[in-house]
C-alpha cells in the first residue's frame, strides 16, 4: 500500500509541477469592464527558433549601459508583429513556423496599491511565459482560453516593460496533440488587456434562467479582494430590476429574482444589459435568457422542439490566411453563416474567441462549443487528464453567461479505450457539474455498418454518457455510399437527439465535372454528396440536427493533394476566396425547407 501510495503521490506531484498552470482564474468578461485598457497594436519580437532566450534571458531586455557590456539581444528596431494575430501569416518565413517568438512592449501605468492590476490575454498558443518589468509572473497552456496574471506587486510607476514567450510547438501530451487537421497557428492570437481594479471588484458572475423556470433568474456574483461582506448592486433596466445584494464573508452573493423576460431565440435573440457595480467598480454585459433541455430524442428551446439548422468552421478568415480575431472578422464568418440559413453553429473543434461568440448569440446563432480534444489525444497520460480538465473548466467559465450557447461538446472523434472511456465520462461528469443548464455532447466517427441489414449502429460507453450525440460520417467521401442512401438505416443512440456533427466532400472552386465519383473534386461531385446525405437522413428517426464540413476552406497541413489541395481542407461550401460552390445551395435549399 506504501508503495502505491507513494506513487500516486509523486505522480500527483509531478503533474501539479509540470503543468503550473495559470494559478489564479481570469476575471469575467473585460469587454465590459470599465477599466479594462487593450494593450493591442504592434509588439517588438524575436524569433529564437533554438529556444536559447530563456537561457540568455531576454525577459530582462537588457540595453548596454556602456560600450563595453555584451548584450546579444535586442527587441528594438528589428521585427514587430501585430497584436492579436498569429505569426505565421505576418512573415512569409513564419509560414510554417514552429517554436518560439518572444514578444515585448511596453505600457504606461500608475502604481496605485489601493487598486489591483490585471494583464488578461484572451487566448495565446500555445503555451504563453509572461514576465513584467524583468520578473516572471506566469505561464499558460491552452490555445484558445483566456488566462491572467495579478502583477499589482510586479507594476512600476511609468513605464513597464511586458515580455512575452510564446511556444507553439506541437506535443506528444498536448491538447490538441501531434497532428489535428488545421493550421497550427502560433502567437498572441487574441486581445490583451491591462486591467486596473479598485481593490474590491467584481471577478465573477453568472446571470442565467433559473434552471426548469422561465420566470426566475437566478446566478451569482463573486467579487475579488472583500474580506468582509460588501452592497453589490445588480440592475437590468429592461426588466425594471435594481437589486441590492450583500456579498458573504468570501465576497459570493447568490440571488433568485423573480422577472419574465422576452425568451431569447434564433428568430428574436432578444438580449439585456446586466450590470454589477460595487464601489467605483462596475462591469456590464448583454446577456439573453433562454432554456434548453432534451427530451426523449427531442431539443426543446424554451420547451419547443426545434431542429438545428448548423455549419462548422475555423476560427480563420481564409483570405487573409490567419486567425480570426475581431468583430469585423466575426461579422464576416458569421454573415456568411446566416446567408446559409443557419440557426446553429459547430465552433469546431476549440473555444473561439469572445467576438465570434457574442457576435454569433447576437444574430441568433444557437452555439456547439468544444474542447480541442481531437484524434490522436495520449489518454494514459495523466497529465492529459489535468489539461482537458483545465480547458473545460476554462471554456465554461468564459461562456456560462452565454445564451447561445447550448452543447458544451468535451471530445472529437476518440477512439473507445478504457482510459479514453474513464477520461471522457470523467469530463461529462465533470460538465454536468460546473453548468447544469446546458446539454453535454461529443463527436464520434466509430459507428459500424452491418452490410446485411445496411444498418449504422454505434456501441460506445461514451454515447450512453452524453445528452446529444454528434456523428461525423463523410459518406460518398471516405466511404462510399455502400447501396442507394435510400436503402441505408441507423440504429444509432436512437433514445436521444442526434446531430450529423460533419459531412461532405472536398470540392475545387471551379472545377467543373459530373456528379459521378469519377469527377471527384469537382464542384458537381461535392453537390451530389449532398444530395445523397441528405436522402439518407430522411432515415434517421432521432436527427434533430445537421452540421456540414465545413463553410469555408481551411488551410491545414493534412492536405497534400498538390493539384487540388495544396494545403487546403477543400471541403468548404464556400472557397478560400470567398466564392460559394454549387453545394453551398443545396445546403441552403435544404435549410430553407426545414
Ligand atoms: C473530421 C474531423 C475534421 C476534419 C474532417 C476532414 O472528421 O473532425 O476536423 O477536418 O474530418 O476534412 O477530414
Amino acid at each position: 500500500f506504501f508503495k502505491s501510495f507513494k506513487t500516486c503521490f509523486l505522480i500527483v506531484a509531478f503533474v501539479c509541477l509540470t503543468l503550473n498552470l495559470a494559478a489564479q482564474s481570469f476575471m469575467m468578461n473585460p469587454y465590459g469592464c470599465k477599466d479594462a485598457v487593450l494593450l493591442n497594436g504592434r509588439w517588438n519580437a524575436i524569433i529564437d527558433q533554438y529556444g536559447r532566450g530563456e537561457a540568455k534571458k531576454f525577459f530582462q531586455n537588457r540595453k548596454p549601459q556602456k560600450n563595453t557590456e555584451f548584450v546579444e539581444y535586442s527587441f528594438d528596431g528589428g521585427l514587430r508583429l501585430d497584436v492579436p494575430g498569429d505569426f505565421n501569416s505576418q512573415l512569409p518565413e513564419l509560414k510554417y513556423y514552429e517554436g518560439n517568438v518572444w514578444y515585448q512592449r511596453t505600457f504606461m501605468a500608475k502604481k496605485d496599491t489601493s487598486r489591483r492590476q490585471y494583464l488578461y490575454f484572451a487566448g495565446v498558443s500555445y503555451e504563453a511565459a509572461v514576465w513584467l518589468n524583468g520578473k516572471k509572473v506566469g505561464r499558460h497552456e491552452g490555445g484558445f482560453t483566456p488566462f491572467q496574471f495579478d502583477v499589482s506587486d510586479q507594476l512600476v510607476d511609468g513605464e513597464n516593460d511586458l515580455v512575452i514567450l510564446v511556444n507553439n510547438n506541437r506535443r506528444v501530451d498536448g491538447i490538441p496533440a501531434m497532428q489535428f487537421d488545421w493550421w497550427n497557428y502560433g502567437g498572441i492570437l487574441r486581445d490583451v488587456f491591462f486591467v486596473d481594479r479598485p481593490r474590491v471588484h467584481v471577478h465573477d458572475y453568472k446571470v442565467q434562467l433559473k434552471k426548469g423556470f422561465e420566470d426566475v433568474i437566478a446566478g451569482y456574483v463573486q467579487l475579488e479582494g472583500a474580506s468582509s461582506p460588501q452592497p453589490v448592486e445588480l440592475s437590468v433596466p429592461e426588466l425594471n430590476i435594481k437589486q441590492q445584494l450583500t456579498t458573504d464573508a468570501k465576497g459570493r452573493a447568490s440571488f433568485e429574482i423573480a422577472a419574465k423576460p422576452q425568451l431569447w431565440e434564433p428568430a428574436a435573440p432578444r438580449m439585456y444589459q446586466v450590470a454589477f457595480t460595487v464601489g467605483s467598480d462596475a462591469v456590464s454585459d448583454e446577456i439573453g435568457f433562454r432554456s434548453i433541455e432534451v427530451k426523449g430524442s427531442d431539443i426543446l428551446l424554451n420547451g419547443k422542439p426545434v431542429f438545428l439548422k448548423g455549419i462548422n468552421f475555423h476560427e480563420e478568415i481564409p483570405q487573409r490566411m490567419g486567425r480570426a480575431y475581431s468583430d469585423a472578422d466575426a461579422a464576416m464568418i458569421l454573415s456568411e453563416v446566416k446567408a446559409l440559413g443557419c440557426n446553429f453553429i459547430r465552433t469546431a473543434h476549440y473555444p473561439q474567441n469572445e467576438h465570434i461568440v457574442r457576435v454569433a448569440e447576437k444574430m441568433g446563432l444557437m452555439i456547439w462549443e468544444e474542447i480541442p480534444l481531437w484524434q490522436g489525444i495520449e489518454f494514459s497520460n495523466p497529465v492529459i487528464l489535468k489539461k482537458a480538465e483545465t480547458m473545460l473548466r476554462e471554456m465554461i467559465y468564459r461562456d456560462k453567461n452565454r445564451a447561445g450557447i447550448i452543447i458544451w461538446s468535451i471530445a472529437n472523434e476518440t477512439d473507445p479505450s478504457e482510459y479514453r472511456d474513464k477520461v471522457l465520462t470523467g469530463l461529462v461528469d465533470m460538465t454536468r457539474r460546473l453548468d447544469g443548464t446546458r446539454l453535454v455532447g461529443a463527436a464520434f466517427d466509430n459507428m459500424t455498418y452491418h452490410k446485411d441489414v445496411s444498418t449504422f449502429t454505434l456501441e460506445d460507453r461514451l454515447a450512453e454518457a452524453v445528452d446529444v450525440v454528434g456523428v461525423n460520417k463523410y459518406m460518398g467521401w471516405y466511404m462510399p455510399f455502400p447501396v442507394e442512401p435510400e436503402k441505408i438505416m441507423w440504429d444509432v443512440a436512437v433514445d436521444k437527439p442526434l446531430i450529423m456533427t460533419e459531412f461532405g466532400g472536398e470540392a475545387l472552386y471551379g472545377q467543373h465535372g459530373s456528379k459521378d465519383v469519377a469527377h471527384s473534386w469537382s464542384e458537381e461531385y461535392q453537390e451530389e454528396i449532398y444530395r445523397k446525405n441528405y436522402v439518407m437522413f430522411e432515415n434517421i428517426p432521432n436527427l434533430r440536427g445537421t452540421s456540414p464540413w465545413v463553410l469555408f476552406d481551411f488551410r491545414s497541413p493534412y492536405r497534400c493533394h498538390q493539384r487540388n489541395q495544396e494545403g487546403w481542407n477543400r471541403k468548404g461550401l464556400v472557397s478560400d476566396k470567398g466564392q460559394r460552390k454549387k453545394a453551398w445551395w443545396v445546403v441552403k435549399n435544404f435549410y430553407e425547407a426545414r
